[in-house]
């Protein structure tokens, strides 16, 4: 089956749950058709029943997801293409190619951003790895692009001569509610570079919306923290309006950390927590910011969102984080300050491979990204995808 037909199915479903209910009831004639499988259920920890839907199929290692205004998922793969998903009905369209990307290891097309006034601003804001430099190498840029007429064109380079490299190489990018420009830098396999405030590599750095380094930064440059490995997730809460990222550890520490501009988080030198002895020193030194959550062993963390709805029973105010090699999708639970971590939850553990991004939507539902041909993965036929999870019901199943 095709993708299109595939997504297709799943639109029409998702606008009749009741087609699944007939299809789930059990057969009783051997004679009958086999009945097609009905989209895979998971429960929650407080035994909230979610229904996995795929909404796109055969898609090539999609990388960052984020809604326009209209209500359609916009998404970058990681090979150069950007497209927009009708997620009602299923339907992908390619508004364009980012050209001169550079897909080695880790390194492509990657975060993506709309201007906070498209499409009356039609500016499409990316980060993508190419060919290039001196010596010659992998390097990053940000770019934007005009949309006009369902196709990106005219694009110009805001920053560039970033390091890139096969390993490290996270670039996700968010607008704040200050209408300034976040984007997260990997330490490009070069760590020093993450405590050397002259580079932008091993950062999260802030932009004017024309790409020009923000007022009051911290070093008159784009920088605004530093000592940070390789974060491939950003978000703002949506209450505090307090930026939040989610960084790849080495084996160990994998961390979510609270943003503060200004504030050193510590790498290389530290390893998630202040916790040894050579760190403890470092860090009454330096004043570290030490991460609110780490995983050790490390998951591969990647994409993360706030999830701000009703509709999941138990989950609004979480922070939502997708794992690439721990193939799941966490959920923590945030203090009332948004400075620790109360509780969490892994859901999806293996179910549909590499998760690369989640997005929540609209209407309440979460949308994941699979990452599962970007060559550490095991891709099956309908890889990659986009796919949507909901609630069944909109109270938990009582406990058995
Ligand atoms: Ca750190
Ligand atoms: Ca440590």
């Amino acid at each position: 089956m095709t993708s299109r037909r595939l997504a297709a199915l799943a639109g029409a479903v998702a606008g009749a749950g009741v087609v699944w209910l007939v299809a789930l009831t059990p057969r009783t004639r051997a004679s009958e058709p086999p009945a097609i499988d009905g989209p895979p259920r998971v429960a929650t920890q407080d035994n909230v029943e979610l229904l996995v839907e795929p909404v796109a199929t055969g898609l090539r290692t999609v990388w960052d997801m984020t809604w326009a205004p209209d209500g359609q998922l916009w998404f970058t793969e990681r090979g150069g293409r950007v497209s927009r998903l009708d997620v009602r009905r299923g339907e992908v369209t390619p508004v364009g190619d980012v050209l001169d990307v550079a897909e080695r290891g880790e390194s492509g097309l990657m975060g993506l951003a709309l201007h906070p006034d498209f499409p009356r601003e039609p500016w499409v804001y990316f980060v993508h790895s190419y060919s290039g430099g001196t010596p010659p190498g992998i390097r990053n840029r940000l770019i934007r692009m005009r949309y006009a007429n369902g196709r990106l064109a005219d694009p110009q380079t805001l920053i560039d001569g970033m390091m890139g490299a096969a390993n490290h190489d996270g670039a996700r990018v968010a607008i704040g509610p200050d209408r300034l420009l976040y984007l997260t830098m990997g330490d490009a396999s070069r760590m020093p570079l993450a405590q050397d405030t002259m580079s932008l590599n091993g950062k999260i750095l802030r932009l004017t919306l024309d790409g020009v380094a923000a007022p009051g930064n911290p070093f008159n440059n784009a920088v605004w923290s530093w000592g940070h490995r390789n974060p491939q997730g950003l978000v703002f809460h949506p209450a505090t309006k307090v930026l939040y990222s989610a960084e790849h550890g080495p084996a160990t520490d994998d961390e979510v950390n609270r943003i503060e501009g200004g504030r050193n988080y510590g790498w290389p030198a530290v390893h998630g927590l202040c916790d040894r002895p050579t760190e403890q020193i470092f860090c009454r030194s330096t004043r570290i910011v030490e991460p609110i959550q780490v995983w050790t062993p490390t998951l591969g963390i990647s994409g993360a969102d706030f999830y701000n709805f009703d509709s999941i029973p138990g989950w609004k105010g979480s922070l939502l984080v997708t794992a690439l090699a721990g193939q799941s999708l966490l959920r923590l639970t945030l203090s009332a300050d948004g400075k620790s971590v109360t509780a969490s939850e892994r859901l999806l553990s293996g179910r549909f491979g590499r998760l690369r991004d989640v997005l929540t939507g609209p209407d309440g539902s979460v949308y994941l990204a699979t990452s599962n041909r970007d060559g550490r993965g095991r891709p099956r036929e309908t890889d990659d995808q986009i796919l949507r999870l909901r609630a069944v019901r909109s109270a938990p199943l009582p406990r058995r």
